[in-house]
């Protein structure tokens, strides 16, 4: 259902890049008012690890769960209504329980897991994590195509007052809080966004970079071999949503990400972080004083609107504005 859009909208091939919680709810208010044939989502997948023997992709699974309405309303990731049976148990056993994962939510890391075993057989016998995710996300009846960014292993990992650390370790284990000084995308100089990823980009009417973190959600996107200059070369308009509203992050460690990386906490630093790709950037009210200087310091055209998205209707408006204000760039 494509909602009351003008037609030249809803006609548009929109290319979402997203990260978790965030960028998942944004690309679920598009995919209120698009077909589902013209919404492409590409997720980070530099969060993914290995655990108890599993392969996770969170920001894959909470893009899907979110499309399939089923995420947990409250945490933004795993499945609502979930039960815990598992973890007790290994709790039970003393084993790791602090990447909590859910009864329903395990079926899905077992299935991913076991697919990309086969994947691992003699070439040829590709399960690679794009079919996986195909697959999985059809079988939930999410129809809009997820992709991840790539099929190749692309770990974040942090490095902090504490040492290096990966993703989820910085991000779960230690809630964020050790001091971040720079952060490493292990294994990006040799992956290579997939063929769907590419041809979506290049044939892409729309790009719109979700509120996702930047530095640990959508910079692992762009920082894969090719994609900044597809990116820069394709003529839609690029449309950057800001994480930061007032000064902090709505969920997560971008404000405090930004401060340790000696950047002012501010909308303007996302802009200016993508400066060289954006047509428009996305500003909320509470900042609205810093539109002229994204407009003229950054010549970046801005919408300002309200960018919170706390109930689903929030998501639908905040997703037509994007596209309204699109169609106007
Ligand atoms: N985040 C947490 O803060 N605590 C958890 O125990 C946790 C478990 C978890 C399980 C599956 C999954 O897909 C995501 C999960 N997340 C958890 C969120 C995850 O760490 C983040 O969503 C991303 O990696 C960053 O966007």
């Amino acid at each position: 259902m494509t909602g009351n859009l003008q037609s030249p909208i809803s006609n548009l091939n929109v290319v979402a890049l997203a990260g978790g919680v965030g960028g998942a709810k944004l690309a679920w208010g598009l995919a209120q008012l698009l077909p589902p044939d013209r919404l492409t989502i590409i997720v980070n997948t530099a969060d993914d690890f290995e655990h108890l023997g599993l392969h996770i992709s969170p920001d894959l699974d909470t893009v899907m769960y979110t499309l399939a309405g089923l995420a947990n309303p409250e945490t933004g990731w795993g499945i609502r209504d979930e039960s815990w049976n598992m973890m007790e148990m290994m709790a039970r056993y003393d084993g790791p329980t602090w990447f909590r994962l859910g009864d329903r939510d395990l079926a899905t890391h077992l299935l991913r897991s076991q697919w990309l075993r086969a994947h691992r057989a003699p070439p040829g016998q590709g399960f690679p994590l794009t079919w996986v995710t195909r697959e999985l996300s059809k079988l939930l009846g999410v129809r809009q195509a997820i992709l991840p960014m790539t099929d190749d292993p692309v770990r974040t990992i942090v490095h902090t007052d504490e040492g290096p650390l990966p993703f989820q370790e910085y991000f779960v284990l230690w809630r964020w809080q050790p001091v971040v000084r720079s952060i490493q995308f292990k294994g990006i100089e040799s992956a290579h966004p997939t063929q769907d990823v590419v041809s979506s980009l290049r044939e892409g009417d729309l790009i719109v970079f979700c509120p996702s973190n930047p530095f640990v959600s959508l910079d692992p996107i762009l920082a894969l071999p090719a994609v900044r200059r597809i990116i820069a070369a394709s003529r839609a308009p690029k449309v950057a949503v800001t994480p930061i509203v007032g000064g902090r992050a709505l969920k997560g460690p971008a404000a405090k990400m930004m401060r340790e990386l000696g950047m002012e906490v501010s909308p303007v630093s996302v802009a200016r972080h993508y400066q060289d790709l954006l047509t428009g950037f996305v500003l909320d009210r509470q900042d609205e004083n810093l539109k002229t200087e994204i407009a003229f310091d950054l010549g970046i055209r801005t919408l300002v609107t309200d960018t919170v998205m706390t109930a689903d209707a929030d998501r639908v408006r905040l997703a037509r504005e994007v596209l309204e204000f699109a169609a106007r760039l």
